[in-house]
């Protein structure tokens, strides 16, 4: 990059250097009075040397820097799309080059000379009618080219033997893929909330062999056919090496249809890079993290893939019934053994809802309650407080949590408090410090609103400092992501 700009930058100044030695040259042979001829053919002359010398240039690090482009396209339909691409550029590319040297030799052939004069030559109707046919006739060619090529592309779209689905939000994709069925459970959006990101109807059959998987991976020489969908913004899925690229949209179902026809092993051979990878990348800017929204994609052979395949877990049967089922036990020992709920009632009279053991509310109690002196370090987070993805706007199931701490502050009236808010390390440092900042922000807001003496409240954003736990996971980014509390008097 930094050299390509440097060799512009010398054409550039050459291109200066030599208008000058032309103008001065002109000027000396003005003052000397000679033949005035001589002089312009050798302007005339310099230009065009550099029009040549610029399209040569262009032409030679076309095929030099062409190790940079994109490989051979790894699907069926990226190749109708490469010779689309291929076919359009060589035939602009030939006239381009065509009608630039013509340009650059007429200017040396035509130019200034006592000797002779212009021709007046103001119309020609029949090269007129050419130079519009001629084109016109090649641009249809193009469209008919192109329209075969998307009818190719887009009339497979439901032969798609394997059907998976892939969700865009900030900043991540979700992948979903049908079970021993074939079909992907039904989902309904009335059904969001923070456990059930995608709205699944686990009622729905369908959905209880369906997997949530880390990396996509497609057996070759398979059509496959995307569902994509965002839960925030829009996103675009995009996947270069297979010439694929569809907008993902929130609540506009969108579909692209691929047949992968190179391995990922295959392509580490022919590209001699054996740590190469596909991978689906977001192609729309959509906030922070854009940048780090990708996955890796995995083209492997059909037993590869049936193996793989074996190896990932129902989400339904490993993780949603076994909470569900938790629930179910939790709530009936609630009557008999109170075990896993904090239940407190305050001398306000004031029974605390839904509070956890250890959660927030018991440790705050617990430690107003002590003799343990306040403490700059002694900070305790919120267990149940939601915030919409990337805003500081507090979701309506945080309401419980916040009212529990509200009516905790009315009952020990002497107790100030701070919150401190934080993020993970995805996205800007600057971003991060204001979103946090923001948030412990509205937290307080919050509790003011419930009651509680603004003065005895303060608030303050650290962004993605003092983590606690590792951003190198999902579930560590999640608990990194926080409010926190910590009495400043008691
Ligand atoms: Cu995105």
């Amino acid at each position: 990059m930094f050299t390509a700009v440097l060799i512009l930058l010398i054409i550039a100044l050459l291109f200066f250097v030599v208008l000058q030695i032309s103008k001065t040259s002109d000027l000396i042979d003005a003052i000397k009075k000679e033949n005035n001829k001589e002089s312009h053919s050798k302007s005339a002359l310099y230009f065009s040397l550099i029009g040549f010398g610029v399209l040569i240039y262009t032409i030679i690090s076309w095929i030099t820097e062409s190790k940079k482009f994109l490989p051979v396209s790894a699907s069926e339909e990226g190749v109708a799309i490469d010779n689309l691409m291929n076919f359009i550029l060589v035939l602009t590319g030939i006239v381009f080059i065509l009608t630039h040297i013509l340009l650059f030799y007429f200017v040396y052939k035509y130019h200034y000379r006592k000797d002779r004069k212009a021709d007046f030559y103001p119309h020609n109707s029949k090269l007129e009618i050419i130079w519009t046919t001629v084109p016109a006739i090649v641009m249809i060619g193009i469209v008919l080219f192109s329209l075969s090529s998307w009818s190719k592309i887009f009339s497979k779209q439901d032969e798609g033997t394997l059907a998976i689905e892939v969700t865009g939000k900030q900043f991540a994709w979700v992948v979903r893929y049908p079970g021993k069925d074939g079909k992907l459970g039904v989902r309904d959006f009335t059904l969001v909330n923070s456990d059930n990101e995608l709205g699944v109807n686990w009622n729905n059959k369908n959905s209880h062999d369906d997997m949530l998987v880390d990396e996509i991976v497609l057996p070759v020489n398979k059509p496959v056919i995307v569902h994509i969908g965002a839960l925030d913004v829009i996103h675009s899925f995009y996947l270069p090496e297979f010439r694929v690229m569809m907008d993902a949209v929130p609540g506009v179902p969108t579909k692209m249809a691929f047949k992968p026809t190179i391995t990922t092993e295959e392509m580490r051979k022919k590209l001699e890079n054996p740590d190469f990878n596909y991978v689906l990348a977001c192609n729309q800017l959509c906030g922070s993290g854009h940048y780090n929204m990708q996955k890796r994609v995995r083209v492997v052979t059909e037993d590869e893939y049936k193996q793989w395949l074996r190896e990932q877990k129902s989400y339904y049967r490993t993780v949603v019934k076994p909470a569900l089922d938790d629930k179910a036990a939790q709530d009936t020992a609630v009557v008999t053994t109170n075990s896993g709920n904090f239940e407190n009632t305050l001398t306000t009279g004031f029974s605390l809802v839904g509070a956890i053991t250890n959660g927030v509310e018991n440790k705050l109690i617990d430690f107003l309650n002590s003799n343990q002196a306040v403490s700059k370090d002694l900070w305790f987070s919120f267990d149940r407080l939601l915030f919409a993805t990337g805003k500081s706007t507090l979701l309506p199931s945080s309401q419980e949590q916040l009212k529990n701490i509200a009516e905790i502050l009315k009952a020990y009236p002497n107790v100030e408090i701070k919150l401190g808010g934080y993020t993970d390390n995805v996205g800007k440092p600057e971003d991060n410090l204001k979103l946090s900042t923001d948030r412990a922000k509205s937290v307080l807001n919050e509790l003011s609103k419930l009651g509680v003496d603004v003065k005895r409240l303060s608030s303050d954003g650290y962004g993605q400092e003092h983590s606690v736990a590792s951003n190198d996971t999902d579930a560590g980014r999640q608990q990194n992501r926080r409010i926190d509390i910590r009495v400043t008097k008691k």
